[in-house]
């Protein structure tokens, strides 16, 4: 293991490079979704039911279609003829898997509030959104169920009757003898902990543009989305046309933190209207909207159970989830909480584990992939219950966890996965150093012993995370229906610059830069002579884009060899160039040297590939390469997170007082961007744990509707975090790289409700649902107390 100040750092690759992103960004030229403006463009806006549950029965739009600039509206049955298929779901988990339809407007029923139910074109963006108030629809409004655990319960109003029953499915996974390691245990915890219902809130909410191309019959379609590929083949699928007619553009896209990996109705009625009125259609969708439509994440309610022998060695773990699907199953909505699955064991040898999840339907927004997406879910349920167990041993909860790490490598979990590299003691050690955790723990014990109001407490969270999504292969097994795989070519032009066509599609990550420092590095070019081009299916046709941090590791790595591709034809023009043979050549940066000493430069054989005066025989002109990487593993990050709070005992408020990270994503490409990564993914995993839920009243109604009672954090509620890291080289690809772009987010959460915990320990609380509200926290000292 070496720690980072030991690891070599490349010309380019390993320093912090400006993003070359962030001129346009920061002086406000970026063009997003509702900068376009196109000739003839007209508006739509969305009918959406107010009941979480009820009968449509007519909707009058007579009103509304003689409203002023309103060209035409639609209710779901009128639209029902456009649709070759229904708005997909890419993971149907289980052979029995309940799967609903789900089409772009609700037929006969709402199944949540903000169900589209009909749609409104006009000239104007106001015209179309003062229409919606004339619409009639009639509803019967039906009881609803919210929770999931009520929703599996006998007489449970059912979201969709076909099925009999508002469960989806049941997914299980078991390693080693679970029975026989609780059996034997001489100590076992078992904790039920709530992971309560987030709302994404990428800055730039959704938004869509279709533009019917005249005289073809093609169509373009601009949208925020984070998955321009995958929007292209199954949109095609939705709205009956040939996905070569189809054309996605992803423009600057404001953040999307998993919401944007999606299809969503409102681009598929978009496309449908384009179609049909033969005019570009908009729509922009409105905050409110973004907290009814958008999809949610999280909404698990989890029971974990640890066995441990006398020594608190783990020996096993057990879990059971029941998981709200909400009211359709968006793209990827079943296989979330299945992607924590090989997670519950944690950064710890444990040989035994079994894993059962059932997805409900329940009468809410669908969730989907939120930060992080099942795996925040599973670091904390082990982090929170490997406390627990600390507690029911006596044991400090950092030598509890050293004592379980998972120590050699490469590691094969009892959930069937294998772990390439790792030292987690490393990263524990650091955290410490960091931290001075024994003059902390004196602190803590000192300001108890004197009364202290303002109790310290100290919480850590040593994550394993799994991401890179991923080996076509595993994908295929647990039944997702596209590959993991990623695309990168790379062109040299005549002038020795460089053209790299990526599939990922950043919307905040920083590819643009962090791709040209692996062209860069390898090709022996300046940062500023790659051109990155992504985000349009004319410019970059194949992809699978960006979610489950898997850009670098996968898409990075197809960059690296489409460059390695382009070296390969280089050095036969070089060896031809000096008249060696191509195996007497060292190469460099992209330098090629003869044994003699004379050499040659990637750039100069670009031109020399351009002209083709005198190439080797038989050779095509040109220097380019695509290259295609599917990687044999997913990528294994982790680290030690450790939240240091003050809790006031008189009010209940929870003050961050210091956060330590130290994370292992193997090799970085450039540090700064690792480091805002971080920082994002932390406020995100924070604001679970203090501030952010999702809260829907017993008829279905999001009482949390807007950025008032939705506590997002802003800088202000945060603080200077302390972030370090240590190495340990991913094997599986030949950077040695893992992602990054979800740790903070997964590491957290647990950190800061252990700390929570930790702070209370002096009045016997052991549990708090999240978000430790500042009622929350006094009711649960108060409620112990009598
Ligand atoms: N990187 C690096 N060295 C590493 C790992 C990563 O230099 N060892 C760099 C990468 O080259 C890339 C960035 O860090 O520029 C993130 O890389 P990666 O971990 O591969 O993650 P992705 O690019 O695939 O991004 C997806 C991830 C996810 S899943 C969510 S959710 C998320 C996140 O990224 N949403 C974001 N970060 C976000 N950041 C912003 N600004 N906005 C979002 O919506």
């Amino acid at each position: 293991m070496a720690t980072i100040t030991e690891v070599e750092v490349g010309r380019v690759v390993g320093t912090s490079v400006k993003r070359k992103e962030d001129l346009k960004l920061l002086t406000g030229r970026a063009r997003y979704i509702d900068d376009i403006e196109l000739p003839g463009m007209v508006w739509m806006s969305v009918v959406r039911s107010p009941y979480a549950h009820a009968t449509i029965g007519s909707v009058d739009l007579s009103a509304a279609r003689e409203a002023p600039g309103v060209i035409a509206a639609f209710s779901g049955e009128e639209l029902a003829g456009e649709w070759a298929g229904s708005l997909p779901c890419a993971w149907p988990v289980t052979e029995d898997i309940n799967m609903p339809a789900h089409w772009p407007l609700a037929r006969g029923k709402a199944r949540h509030v903000g169900d589209g139910v009909a749609v409104i074109v006009a000239e104007t963006r106001e015209q179309a959104a003062d229409a919606i108030e004339l619409v009639m629809v009639d509803y019967e409004p039906l009881p609803a169920v919210v929770d999931p655990e009520a929703a599996l319960g006998e007489g449970a109003p059912l979201v969709h009757d076909e099925f009999g029953t508002n469960k989806c499915y049941t997914w299980a996974l078991a390693g080693g003898e679970v029975d026989e390691a609780f059996a034997s245990a001489a100590a076992s915890v078992k904790e039920r902990y709530r992971q309560q219902r987030l709302i994404p809130n990428a800055i730039e909410p959704r938004g869509v543009i279709a533009q019917p191309i005249p005289g073809t019959g093609d169509l373009t379609l601009f949208s925020a989305t984070q998955v321009p590929h995958i929007l292209r083949v199954t949109l095609a699928g939705v709205i009956g046309m040939p996905e070569a007619k189809l054309r996605i553009v992803a423009p600057d896209v404001g953040g999307g933190f998993g919401s944007k990996l999606n299809v969503y109705a409102e681009e598929a009625l978009a496309a449908a209207l384009a179609r049909r009125l033969e005019r570009p259609v908009k729509w922009i969708e409105t905050r409110s909207e973004n907290y009814l439509a958008t999809i949610h994440g999280r909404d698990v309610v989890q029971e974990i159970e640890l066995a441990a022998d006398a020594d608190g060695r783990v020996t096993g773990v057990r879990v059971k989830l029941v998981a709200a699907m909400g009211g359709y199953l968006q793209l990827v909505t079943p296989g979330i909480p299945l992607l924590g699955a090989w997670l519950y064991a944690g950064a710890y040898a444990i040989g035994a584990y079994s894993f059962e999840c059932t997805g409900v339907f329940t009468h809410t927004t669908p969730t989907d992939a939120y930060r992080g997406a099942g795996r925040p879910e599973a670091t904390y349920a082990v982090e929170r219950a490997m406390d627990a167990l600390a507690r029911e041993l006596g044991k400090d909860p950092v030598e509890l966890r050293r004592l379980n790490f998972m120590k050699e490598f490469p590691a094969t979990i009892a959930a069937g996965l294998t772990v390439d590299s790792g030292d987690y003691e490393a990263h524990l050690d650091r955290a410490l150093e960091i931290l001075d955790y024994d003059a902390l723990r004196r602190e803590q014990a000192e300001r108890r012993q004197a009364g202290d109001p303002k109790l310290l407490g100290i919480g850590f969270s040593t994550y394993l995370e799994m991401c890179g999504l991923a080996p076509s292969r595993i994908l295929g097994a647990i039944r997702y229906v596209a590959g993991g795989w990623d695309a990168a070519s790379v062109r040299f032009l005549p002038t020795g610059a460089v053209q790299l066509v990526i599939g990922t599609s950043p919307h905040g990550q920083g590819h643009v830069t962090t791709f040209s420092q692996i062209v860069a590095e390898r090709l022996g070019v300046d940062v500023d002579d790659v051109e990155v081009l992504h985000g349009d299916t004319a410019v970059s046709p194949i992809g699978m884009d960006t979610y489950g941090s898997r850009s670098l590791p996968v898409g990075g790595t197809a960059v690296w060899h489409a460059c390695q591709k382009v070296l390969d034809k280089a050095r036969l023009i070089a060896a031809h160039q000096l008249g060696v043979t191509a195996d007497d050549l060292q190469e460099e940066g992209g330098t090629f040297t003869a044994p003699d000493g004379s050499l040659v430069t990637a750039k100069e054989i670009a031109f020399a590939a351009w002209t083709a005066h005198d190439l080797p025989d038989g050779m095509e002109p040109g220097l380019e390469a695509l290259a295609v990487f599917d990687p044999e593993n997913f990528s294994w990050p982790a680290g030690t997170h450790v939240a240091v709070v003050e809790v006031d005992t008189e009010t209940g408020s929870v003050d961050l007082r210091r956060y330590v990270a130290v994370d292992d994503v193997g090799r970085v490409i450039n540090p700064e961007i690792v480091q805002g990564q971080v920082q994002g993914g932390l406020a995100q995993g924070i604001a679970q744990a203090l501030w952010e839920e999702a809260v829907h009243d017993e008829d279905g109604n999001l009482l949390t509707s807007n950025m008032v009672n939705y506590l997002v954090p802003s800088a202000a509620e945060l603080l200077s975090f302390e972030l370090d890291r240590t190495e340990t080289p991913a094997t599986t690809n030949p950077m040695g790289v893992k992602g990054v772009g979800e740790t903070g987010t997964i590491a957290s959460t647990p950190a800061v409700m252990n700390a929570v915990i930790d702070a209370l320990a002096p009045y016997g609380v052991t549990d708090i649902d999240m978000p430790a509200t500042p009622e929350r926290v006094w009711r649960a000292i108060h409620e112990v107390k009598r």
